[in-house]
């Protein structure tokens, strides 16, 4: 293991908090702003960042075997098991991914009897006849390093031949139903901006799963309480809809809630409480605009019936990843959401505060450090990043580790 010196500290000092301070309450007071910090903020901890394991292509997610072994999926279509730091050769028996663009190798997550039915479920974009592409997602079980008996239990009807937004996200809940984001396969982009009839967008059409939050049981089939079970035109795998491409998906320990985040256009990386039924409104509200133009694309930033997000991004920070803390290494972080952030200069990690479903503080952390896939609690209460190179060179898993204070 590689230990890097520097020691970072949160809830201290930070350059956007001071510029924050200086431009006073108007920019700190709301949410929406780049404004990831509020003075004054709740307390926070010192950490340093330590190499966990090297060598991945893009890796896209991290869970943990009850072992403590560390499965990493890359989206190139490798699943690779890390153990004490040694990092394996890909695991035989993946599903064949469409490994193009933003799509690939996506989610890993354990069902929550593993240690009785070895099942592991992956998410990843399929691909259909000629172009065409969609999210899938199969189980296994994974004995002695393999997968066997691989079955694909679920494909969303969100076919094209897009390159991106395929979502890929999944979260088990405490009942054995599997959650799974779908995006919105990039529709609506048209030269030079977007569709003028929002209201007509894919992610708006419950017969279709671009842009949804799906609720499935453990086998793929659906449950029979889905919110649109029995509604004429609609699939009834869909709990959620009026969503971009959801990036992050995880429920609070504490109390229960389904939290996703989502990838904005340019401008309007949102955080969502996610409830049965509801509709989180893209494209038709939003805090984005076209990209390169700059001009118009919502109808406006919020409609009756349509859900606000609990926090918001401008400019977007290339939201993804999302866990919540829980462990006994960072106890001022307990309870707290963690995001990632991709984009350039907006590369950071995210500590928000959460009083209930409402955010009351957002910290920023690594700020323009590494690009951030993935953000996962360990086992072990170490905060896991999985850090992304977008030109594909090879990357870290790295973790925090509290240092004295
Ligand atoms: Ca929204």
């Amino acid at each position: 293991m590689r230990r890097t010196p520097r020691t970072h500290v949160s809830a201290h000092s930070s350059p956007f908090k001071r510029i924050l301070t200086a431009l006073g309450a108007s920019a700190a007071l709301t949410l929406g702003t780049i404004a990831d910090a509020q003075p004054p903020g709740p307390p926070g901890h010192q950490f340093r960042v330590v190499t966990v394991a090297q060598g991945f292509r893009n890796p896209w997610s991290i869970a943990w075997l009850p072992n403590g072994d560390m499965l990493v999926t890359e989206r190139g279509g490798q699943l690779r098991i890390v153990r004490d730091g040694n990092v394996s050769d890909p695991i035989p028996g993946v599903p064949e991914v469409r490994a193009l663009g933003q799509g690939g190798l996506h989610d890993v997550v354990l069902h929550p009897d593993f240690e009785s039915n070895q099942l592991i479920y992956l998410s990843y974009a399929k691909a259909g006849e000629g172009n065409l592409g969609t999210t899938a997602v199969s189980r296994a079980r994974l004995v002695n390093d393999r997968l066997e008996d691989v079955e694909e239990i679920f494909v969303a009807e969100a076919w094209n031949d897009r390159p991106g937004h395929f979502g890929g996200r999944m979260a088990f809940d405490g009942e054995g139903h599997l959650f799974l984001t779908v995006g919105d396969r990039m529709e609506g982009f048209v030269p030079n901006g977007f569709m003028e009839n929002v209201e007509d967008h894919p992610a708006q059409d419950l017969g279709s799963h671009k842009g949804k939050i799906l609720r499935l049981n453990d086998d793929g089939s659906v449950p029979e309480d889905n919110p649109f079970v029995g509604r004429e035109g609609a699939l009834p795998e869909i709990w959620s809809y009026g969503h971009r491409n959801p990036q992050g998906l995880a429920f609070h320990p504490q109390t229960g809630t389904l939290w996703a985040n989502e990838h904005g256009p340019q401008g309007g990386d949102e955080l969502n409480v996610i409830r049965p039924g509801a509709n989180y409104g893209w494209p038709v509200i939003g805090y984005g605009m076209n990209y390169t133009t700059g001009t118009m694309l919502h109808r406006g930033r919020e409609k009756e019936g349509m859900e606000q997000p609990a926090a918001f991004w401008v400019p977007s920070i290339g939201i993804s990843g999302l866990a919540f803390y829980e462990g006994d290494k960072f106890p001022n972080w307990v309870g707290n959401a963690f995001v990632g952030g991709m984009s350039g200069n907006y590369r950071r990690l995210v500590r928000l505060t959460l009083n209930g479903d409402i955010v009351t503080n957002r910290e920023p952390l690594l700020v323009g450090e590494y690009r951030i896939r993935d953000v996962r609690v360990g086992p072990d209460g170490f905060l896991y990043i999985a850090v992304d190179n977008q030109y594909g060179q090879p990357t870290d898993i790295v973790r925090l580790e509290p240092v004295d204070e």
